[in-house]
């Protein structure tokens, strides 16, 4: 069954939900409300990676995540960490975060590697080429699939070399990173290439603009909701591990048809 990993975003930036769960007990309310509706995971993130958008010093974002993490491990609740920071990575394994979701993919910061492997953690090897100020001008591919693919090959070969094991990895083709719409739309189309390196695969797609390039001109945020879980389930039904959404409801919902129309397939 795919993965449900509800966004839980404690900055005052992010473009969707950007200063909503600063407050550590609504961040907490959300989250059990998300898992009430039938997330797997909470992904709990301190830093903005939208298009722009400036670091925050690693002080700051563990300031944000850390007690976050701690009581919803303390709830019962899985947690994954969105960080390039191996520090807050260690930190939060150490409260009990089961996954670090790293859009660098380790390539931000050169201690992440031996964070990985020490702490034994699961990690999303997410494909990235740069930070969000540059971004837009490393959106330049020939072939993006192809690229895409190899490039996260050898970042998991990396990893690999230095003593992780693959058991614990995850891939993800980074929708959005420095990728236009076009690009996403081809790698969501060949999502088998990227499924073929073996590794379960996560797909963060939901509220992208890519989507709402798709919806009438002026529609809102939120009214990306419904394309972002019709995308989730033509994921699942290729067999992704799993989808990092906001919209954790209409998710399941699309979820639960793509596992009983595969359901009916064996019946
Ligand atoms: N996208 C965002 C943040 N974290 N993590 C993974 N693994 N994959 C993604 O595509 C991804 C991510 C940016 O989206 P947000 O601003 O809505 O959190």
């Amino acid at each position: 069954m795919t993965q449900i990993l509800g966004v839980l975003n404690v900055t005052p930036d992010s473009f969707s939900d950007g200063g909503r769960w600063l407050d550590r007990a609504a961040a907490v309310r959300h989250a059990e409300g998300m898992v009430a509706r039938g997330a797997d995971l909470i992904d709990v993130g301190g830093e903005s990676t939208r298009p722009g958008a400036p670091r925050v010093a690693i002080s700051e974002e563990q300031r944000r995540v850390l007690p976050v993490v701690r009581e919803l491990v303390d709830r019962g609740i899985r947690v994954s960490i969105d960080t390039m920071n191996a520090d807050t990575a260690a930190a939060a394994v150490a409260a009990g975060a089961e996954i670090v979701n790293d859009v660098s993919g380790g390539r931000a910061d050169p201690e992440m590697d031996d964070v990985v492997r020490e702490t034994g953690t699961r990690f999303v090897v997410m494909h990235w080429r740069g930070h969000s100020e540059s971004m837009n001008e490393l959106a330049r591919y020939r072939d993006v699939v192809g690229e895409v693919v190899r490039e996260i090959e050898y970042r998991v070969a990396e990893l690999i070399v230095k003593g992780v094991s693959p058991e614990r990895l995850i891939v993800d083709p980074g929708l959005g990173f420095a990728k236009n719409g076009d690009h996403n739309w081809r790698l969501l189309a060949h999502l088998d290439r990227l499924q073929r390196l073996g590794l379960p695969v996560l797909i963060g797609a939901s509220r992208k603009r890519f989507i709402g390039e798709l919806l009438p001109a002026g529609a809102q945020v939120g009214e990306r909701d419904f394309a972002s879980a019709v995308i989730a389930a033509l994921a699942a039904h290729e067999g992704v591990w799993g989808v990092r959404v906001h919209d954790v409801s209409g998710t399941r919902a699309a979820l639960d048809v793509a596992a009983a129309w595969a359901g009916g397939r064996t019946r």
